[in-house]
């Protein structure tokens, strides 16, 4: 078995200009893993605690590099455990969310580099070996965030992310081109209406002056020039209610609107009877756990309602989820929770519960990290989240997609 023979880390910066940290952990056969981690713009309340950078790095490449050394990385969830045990805090506020996820997910790429693995057949193996069903190589389907709005864009869109979703009948390739094609549909119509061409955080435009009706008028217009709207491709959105939720109501300024849960609710109901809407995320803020038991009772069995700031990739929020029924699907990013043991625990029991799996990047990622691309293949995720088909941060999970979907997935 190898050990883990030294773990350094060091500050790089992410799609913001925003400073985070890149861990390494080499191994004593020389195999090596390399992570750096993203960063959210609208975070959930219980997230794990993103730590100032340079003290992420001090602790990385010192107190933790002290108790790893030696240690098997194969063990992953020994690792974790020391690295969450070390903490003792439940958001990881003491040694970082940041500082932990880098070398839980660093050491895992060190192993499968080490296994001789392709990341994703690891990834699985870790995964599902210990499950009576094992994880065939199923294929997330895509979703883009083309036009952005919320705490992602400086217009005065309240809602977050307006999507395109083609439908799970598509392969994977033809699902990448669909969203490419409604992308540049989209541009060419913001050109000729005079619109201004302006991304967000995640590569969807980010025009000034519109209403959530006319962001959804453009949207679907783009998706139905060149494919079947509500048979080939569908309309998701991410609302991130939070984000625009003052002093006890949802303020949608753009629209001259202060609204509370129901009226939001009725808003939702309109979108859905002019629109093939299939996705909604956070629809309504965390905190208001009722309205969202009511939206899950009436609308779950026609819409993907998503939990995401409710839920923050921790087993412990998605028991409360699922025994009330607060959602149909999750959203998962590891770096809301911290190491992949947890992530792995979550996405299981999301799954024996019946939900709906969508892998996610984060607002701020960075140029070359494609793990989330690995473990939504490895994990049998239905859906991931990448952002607009545009940008090196955002096309690079997709284009890992893409080769594991030409080399396996065909
Ligand atoms: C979200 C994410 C990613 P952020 O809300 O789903 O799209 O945004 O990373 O800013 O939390
Ligand atoms: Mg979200």
């Amino acid at each position: 078995m190898p050990k883990i023979k030294d773990i350094t880390c060091q500050k790089i910066l992410n799609s913001r200009g925003d400073w985070t940290i890149e861990t390494k952990v080499v191994l004593d056969d020389g195999s090596e893993g390399i992570q750096a981690i993203p960063d959210g713009a609208s975070k959930g309340e219980n997230e794990a605690i993103y730590i100032p950078v340079d003290k992420a790095v001090d602790i990385v490449s010192s107190a933790i590099r002290d108790v790893l050394e030696g240690e098997n990385p194969y063990e992953q969830a020994a690792i974790d455990r020391v690295l969450i045990e070390m903490d003792g805090t439940p958001n990881k506020k003491h040694l970082g969310g940041n500082s932990i996820l880098s070398v839980s997910l660093a050491t895992a790429k060190a192993s499968a580099k080490s296994q001789g693995l392709e990341l994703y057949e690891y990834l699985a193996w870790l995964f599902s070996h210990k499950r009576a069903v094992s994880t065939s190589l199923k294929f997330p389907t895509p979703i883009f965030n083309i036009l952005n709005g919320g705490l992602h864009a400086h217009n005065n869109l309240s809602f977050q992310e307006f999507m395109v979703i083609p439908s799970a009948k598509m392969t994977f390739d033809k699902g990448l081109e669909l969203g490419v094609k409604v992308y540049h549909n989209l541009k060419d119509d913001l050109i000729k209406d005079g619109c201004d061409v302006d991304v967000g955080d995640e590569g969807g435009f980010a025009p000034n002056g519109f209403t959530i009706a006319k962001a959804l008028r453009y949207i679907s217009s783009a998706a139905s020039r060149s494919f079947k709207l509500g048979d080939q491709v569908f309309i998701g959105l991410d609302v991130a209610a939070g984000s625009f939720y003052k002093k006890g109501i949802y303020q949608i300024l753009e629209d001259g609107l202060v609204l509370e849960d129901e009226e939001l609710e009725r808003m939702y109901v309109g979108i859905l009877s002019n629109y093939p809407l299939i996705y909604i995320e956070d629809p309504f803020y965390e905190g208001n756990v009722q309205s969202w038991q009511e939206f899950t009772r009436k609308l779950g069995s026609k819409l993907m309602i998503v939990a995401d700031d409710l839920v923050v990739t921790n087993p412990k929020f998605l028991k409360n989820v699922v025994n009330r029924k607060l959602a149909n699907a999750v959203i998962v990013k590891p770096n809301q929770v911290g190491t992949l043991t947890e992530t792995f625990e979550f996405i299981r029991d999301a799954q024996d519960a019946g939900m709906k799996i969508i892998v996610s990047h984060r607002s701020g990622e960075t140029g070359e990290d494609t793990f989330i691309a690995d473990l939504a293949v490895a994990v049998g995720a239905d859906f991931i989240k990448s952002g607009a088909p545009v940008r090196g941060e955002r096309v690079v999970k997709y284009n890992r997609l893409l080769q594991i979907y030409n080399e396996k997935g065909k």
